[in-house]
């Protein structure tokens, strides 16, 4: 198989990038009336517009060709099939089979996997529907006001952007927490403000064996037995979600009150599996099916249009002309929606956790950037942030803008404003401010002539700076399924076009395993003799101040 850079799509890509180069978007907007119908694209009510981008009718043409030629369809369809495309852990990689509204079969080893998990739907759904209707109730008889979900990671930040941003799709008189942090404060700031007879505890963990995870689920446990003084309440107030459910057994939780998922679910992919149980027992099953239905119809969308009118693989492939060729080490993403606020930390790990990697699939050092450091925060807020280094600073940040048309809340013409707010940066972004139009705007302020010239350079935007946006009619179950399908498709591209596998996470699993040696010597063992001297002297210090 050719390396990558040395592919003729890619060698074609490189040698039009420096006839691009210098280009400056306002010129080509200027020159193309059509820019905006030819550089977007829609699904559903989705709409992309990635006309704002420094690109030719050329750089995208010769973009979908690199695709072609790194055969992502092929391997979309492999993944879509359950081959085994996760090389290295040798599974599958089916998180689109947990939203397979077609029901159609889904076989792995030979097995449909469809009827187990529409079983683990139901089971869920039953289990929700007695919660929420009163019906399981705790072991006193009280309602169950609160869940707590426990877990990190995959078994996090996926349920947690999505109870987050659907709130107001939430059942009066629920409330969900999130306990991530092996932090003792994480824990015990929510246990101050729930009552242990409302508290639904539901510890999720893939593995079940995972460090944070687990001490919080026994500290857990532990405050609910010594505030209730009951072990045996403990069956009504602890479910678990896991693949590993003869570890949930032996952590008491009885196997009726476990939620099952399966190895060919990665964890930053799960929140479709029972991962998901926090969402359906804070906005229901009915709803939680429609956040499945977006992200099938996204999926459908994914595997059928074509390159060139494919949101992901647009997405995908835009990501890779900014890393590769302009040398752009980030890519934000800027929601406008308070809603959103939790999208950057699960885009942080879906993006960063999967493309982080610098081994190909032949096991050999990539000589290319992969993954871009992915950052943001919800606007307005972050234009009084950091846009300043957006609009004026050395780094290329190209950034996806999203926003709903229509608020949840509206208030006065507080939503208009902020959808000015999004469409004067994306636009000023892109335009900058020439020299001519800053002094133009010093003379009419008034500016005295030398003052002017003192001014003038600071006043100068260079603009070409790269934004697509993303909107869509409102920020429903629905809409959000397909968005978070949107972002996992477009990593998966970009994987596939990098030549690694974006499906593992050894990283994640190193810090497992180093945590777990460090404290046996916090412990009371002796450092080994070859530890490094920051890492003893650390210690020592710690040890100074720990009474
Ligand atoms: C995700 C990673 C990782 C994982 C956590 C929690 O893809 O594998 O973030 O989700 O480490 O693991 P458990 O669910 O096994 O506790």
């Amino acid at each position: 198989m050719p390396k990558l850079t040395e592919l003729p799509a890619w060698k074609a890509i490189e040698s039009h990038f420096t006839e691009v180069e210098g280009l400056h978007m306002r010129d080509l907007f200027a020159q193309d009336s059509q820019r905006f119908e030819k550089f977007s694209s829609q699904m559903d009510d989705i709409l992309l517009d990635f006309s704002k981008n420094r690109m030719t009718d050329e750089s995208f043409r010769l973009l979908c060709n690199l695709a072609r030629e790194t055969d992502v369809e092929g391997w979309r369809e492999q993944m879509f099939e359950g081959k085994a495309i996760n090389i290295s852990e040798y599974r599958p990689v089916l998180h689109t089979a947990l939203r397979n509204r077609s029901n159609k079969p889904v076989f792995v080893d030979g097995e449909d996997v469809m009827p187990k998990i529409n079983k683990v739907l139901q089971q869920m759904r039953y289990f929700s529907e007695r919660v929420r209707g009163g019906h399981w109730r705790g072991y006193s008889g009280h309602l169950i006001k609160d869940v707590i979900n426990i877990g990190i990671g995959g078994s996090d930040l996926g349920p947690h952007v999505v109870c987050d941003a659907m709130k107001p799709f939430a059942q009066r008189g629920m409330n969900v927490h999130f306990v991530s942090n092996v932090d003792p404060t994480h824990l015990s700031e929510i246990l101050k403000f729930v009552e242990p007879e409302s508290t639904l505890f539901i510890v999720s963990s893939k593995s079940f064996t995972t460090q944070e995870t687990m001490m919080n689920a026994h500290s857990a446990r532990q405050w609910f037995v010594s505030t209730t003084g009951s072990e045996k309440a403990v069956a009504k107030h602890f479910v678990a979600v896991s693949s590993n459910t003869q570890a949930a057994n032996e952590f008491g939780i009885l196997s009726e009150n476990i939620f099952e998922f399966w190895d060919w679910v990665g964890g930053r992919y799960s929140l479709w599996s029972a991962i998901g149980l926090p969402i359906v027992l804070y906005l229901g099953m009915d709803h939680f099916e429609d956040f499945l239905e977006g992200a099938y119809a996204m999926d459908e969308h994914f595997r059928n249009a074509p390159i060139e009118k494919n949101i992901p693989m647009i997405l995908a492939l835009l990501g890779i002309w900014y890393n590769n060729f302009f040398d752009a080490q980030s890519h934000a993403v800027m929601a406008y929606n308070q809603y959103l606020r939790r999208l950057p930390a699960y885009l942080q790990q879906l993006d960063m956790e999967s493309n982080g990697k610098t081994i190909t699939r032949q096991g050999e050092r990539v000589d290319y950037l992969t993954g871009p450091i992915i950052w943001g925060e919800t606007g307005s807020n972050c234009q009084h942030a950091f846009f300043q280094l957006l609009h004026q600073g050395t780094k290329p940040v190209p950034a996806d803008f999203l926003i709903p048309a229509r608020s949840k809340n509206p208030l006065g013409s507080q939503h208009k404003v902020l959808l000015s707010n999004f469409l004067a940066q994306t636009r000023a972004l892109m335009m900058g401010k020439t020299e001519a139009e800053a002094r133009q705007e010093l003379e009419s302020a008034g500016v005295a002539e030398d003052r002017l010239e003192e001014m003038l350079p600071h006043k100068i935007f260079e603009g070409n700076k790269p934004t697509n946006s993303i909107m869509f009619e409102k920020l429903d179950p629905r809409t959000l399924g397909a968005l978070l399908a949107m972002y996992e498709h477009k990593v998966f591209v970009q994987g596939v076009i990098w030549n690694i596998n974006s499906f593992d996470q050894w990283g994640v699993e190193l810090g497992k395993q180093l945590a777990g040696e460090i404290m046996q010597v916090l412990a009371g063992d002796q450092p080994p003799e070859d530890y490094d001297c920051s890492t003893s002297g650390l210690l020592d210090y710690y040890s100074t101040l720990k009474t």
